[in-house]
């Protein structure tokens, strides 16, 4: 059995320049991690659910969890030294740590502290998604809001965490997909999927479709696609949605199928943001051997102008996603944001 500090300190002792930052980095998600999976899994029990009644900056309203998730996440991180900075959903702008050893720091991280977190009102899954990047600006000064506008092909490390029927974090630095599980009676966590990749062949779509009429023509043909019944290539396929995008990606790597956010009539840039959920599971998902689109071209791609900026967002395996942005070039071609 290998914990998770085990296994990040010997990937570290293979590069033989590493100083130990990220390591310590990630040390402070797993500590924030398990004290949100403690208050989560006291939902029911004590006043953690349900919302605060106030909005976040994109106009969506917070939830209590959303909030402890946010301030345990920046402590541990602010805590441990090793951030000039957080650009968080729950946060109106980037916080700068802008002290003596902040400004110091190599790393800013964004983050999702809990996404989906409605879902825990009714005991669904829900996650933390997170994503780190070396800063641009000069070491010795405040981060600037450059360091968090980079496009995701430089992120370092992405990762996610799913408390589920079990707590697991995945994460990637670029060399594979690997999964954590906590064993609840020690908060330890051990490797359990090391190297995950797509299976050869998807079967599983997952998508808001109460939004159907709303969709771009690409993606209800797509749909209709899905739907129809052919044996060799194993359709019809099954429609999975948790609504939760760390759990719903999450199957769909280990078994195979998309995950489709579109825009909508109503929201033209779709739902999922850039910056903090959709450039991580991204990295996370090309590591695993699929593809991530706005249905035209690569998410790590994309030169981000606002942190909480909101892209259309199609991953998972990479020939059911290139299925879908065939139908989108001939269907939609209007939905492409470059032209
Ligand atoms: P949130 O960040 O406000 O929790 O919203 C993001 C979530 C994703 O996890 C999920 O995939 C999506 O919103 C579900 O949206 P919808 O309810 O419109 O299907
Ligand atoms: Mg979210």
């Amino acid at each position: 059995m290998i914990t998770l500090d085990e296994y990040v300190i010997k990937k570290q002792n293979e590069h033989p320049g590493a100083t130990g930052e990220l390591t310590a980095l990630l040390g402070a998600i797993k500590l924030a991690t398990k004290v949100v999976n403690r208050e989560i899994n006291k939902a029911g029990l004590v006043d953690i659910i349900g919302t605060t009644g106030v909005e976040n900056i994109q106009g969506e309203v917070q939830q209590k969890m959303d909030l402890f998730a946010n301030d345990k996440f920046k402590a541990a991180l602010e805590a441990r030294g090793q951030v000039c900075g957080i650009a968080s959903e729950e946060d109106d702008e980037e916080v700068i740590f802008n002290t003596k050893t902040g400004n110091n720091c190599k790393y800013v991280v964004l983050m999702d502290p809990l996404d989906g977190s409605s879902n825990m009102d009714v005991n669904v899954s829900v996650g933390t998604i997170f994503s780190i990047y070396r800063r641009i600006s000069p070491l010795g000064q405040p981060a600037t809001l450059e360091d968090f506008l980079q496009p995701g092909s430089e992120q370092v490390v992405a990762g996610y965490v799913m408390y589920g029927s079990s707590t697991i974090l995945v994460y990637t630095t670029g060399n594979g997909v690997h999964g954590f599980t906590c064993d609840p009676s020690l908060g330890v966590f051990y490797l359990s999927h090391e190297n995950i990749t797509f299976p050869d062949n998807g079967s599983i779509y997952s998508i808001n479709e109460g939004n159907y009429l709303k969709f771009p023509l690409g993606v209800k043909k797509y749909l209709k696609y899905c739907q129809e019944i052919d044996e060799p290539t194993k359709r019809p396929y099954t429609s999975r949605y948790i609504g939760s995008l760390a759990p719903d990606v999450h199957r769909n790597m280990l078994k195979g199928g998309i995950y489709i956010y579109p825009s909508t009539a109503s929201a033209p840039n779709g739902k999922l943001r850039l910056l903090y959920e959709c450039n991580p599971m991204a990295f996370l998902v090309e590591q695993a051997g699929g593809k991530a689109t706005d249905g035209f071209q690569r998410i790590l791609d994309i030169e981000p102008t606002e942190i909480h900026q909101r892209v259309p967002f199609f991953c998972g395996n990479t020939n059911m996603v290139e299925d879908v942005e065939a139908m989108m070039a001939e269907f939609s071609a209007d939905c492409d944001s470059r032209k």
